[in-house]
């Protein structure tokens, strides 16, 4: 296994020669270490079935069903599609367009995912990739009148606007569906940042996503503070062209780790309707149940 910096890029590293299943220990261990330390790990010319890729998930930490199941893949449910597809008999396989929108995984729910695996199977030609941003630097980034006012803030995050209607959802009332959205995945408070447990840094948990409010101590809502971290964070850019985004492309055989402490994401979907599958794995990686 050899692992070095993405050349010309903010953050991440290629990994080279990694065999997902020959992997000692030490090898793992050290992969993680870069996933914390250097945010995105790109391990390159990978050949895996889904139970492989599942089984990869396994050496990290322990691998989360996603809640909803149309996302599931029919063979291996902890994998999550995301495709544009259609199979012969013009079913879908997984939710097209996933994650178009700043967020990290998770973060409507208590416990966000700590780390995601994204293992691109079909790989459209061209906007491919996907934007990143650290929270980590960008907290260090807030000038300090900004650093000064988050300080005792609470976020509120809720999937509710991002909610993918099911095909079970059609003819039902939105009122109905809101309400169940709410009932099974209630808004979820906590502080606006928070030290990352594996590296020690501070960082801003919020994104244009999901996150749809934030509070002072006394319970006021602030929606011009939270309006100015999305914008000082970047996720307002819609050039993409600010100093905390970077874009993360790949190619057929990659495959994708990131600290989804710390980074927020976007994908970037083609306009035109060129094939694109993926398959995600997304793991928790407390000591107790990591294998
Ligand atoms: O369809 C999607 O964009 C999925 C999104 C609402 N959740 C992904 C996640 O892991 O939080
Ligand atoms: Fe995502």
């Amino acid at each position: 296994m050899r692992i070095s910096p993405q050349v010309g890029r903010k953050f991440g590293v290629i990994v080279e020669d990694f065999d997902a299943e020959k992997a000692s220990e030490a090898d793992v261990a050290e992969l993680k270490k870069a996933i914390y330390t250097e945010k995105i790990a790109v391990l390159k010319n990978q050949d895996l079935s889904p139970q492989e890729f599942l089984a990869l998930g396994r050496r990290l930490g322990r691998p989360a069903e996603y809640y909803e199941p149309v996302y599931h893949h029919p063979e291996v449910k902890e994998v999550f599609v995301s495709s544009n597809v259609k199979e012969t008999d013009g079913s879908q396989i997984g939710v097209p367009k996933t994650g178009k929108f700043w967020h990290s995984d998770y973060q409507f729910m208590e416990r966000p995912f700590d780390i995601t695996l994204i293992y691109p199977q079909v790989v459209p030609s061209k906007n491919r990739g996907t934007y990143f941003i650290n929270m980590a630097t960008a907290y260090e980034n807030l000038s300090e009148e900004l650093k000064l006012a988050v300080k005792g803030l609470t976020a509120t995050h809720s999937v509710l606007r991002y909610f993918k209607i099911r095909p079970t959802d059609v003819y039902r009332p939105i009122s109905e569906i809101i309400n169940d959205v709410n009932a099974k995945t209630p808004p979820v408070t906590s502080p606006i940042t928070f030290t990352h447990p594996r590296t020690g840094e501070t960082v801003l948990y919020i994104s244009e996503g999901f996150t749809v409010s934030a509070q002072d101590a006394n319970g006021n809502s602030r929606p011009d503070l939270l309006a100015e971290l999305n914008a000082a964070t970047g996720q307002l850019d819609d050039t993409y062209q600010h100093e905390n985004i970077h874009l993360q492309t790949f190619e057929k055989g990659d495959l994708l780790l990131w600290d989804n402490r710390s980074l927020i994401h976007r994908a970037l979907h083609n306009p035109s309707p060129e094939p694109a599958v993926s398959y995600r794995v997304t793991v928790y990686d407390d000591e107790e149940t990591a294998a």
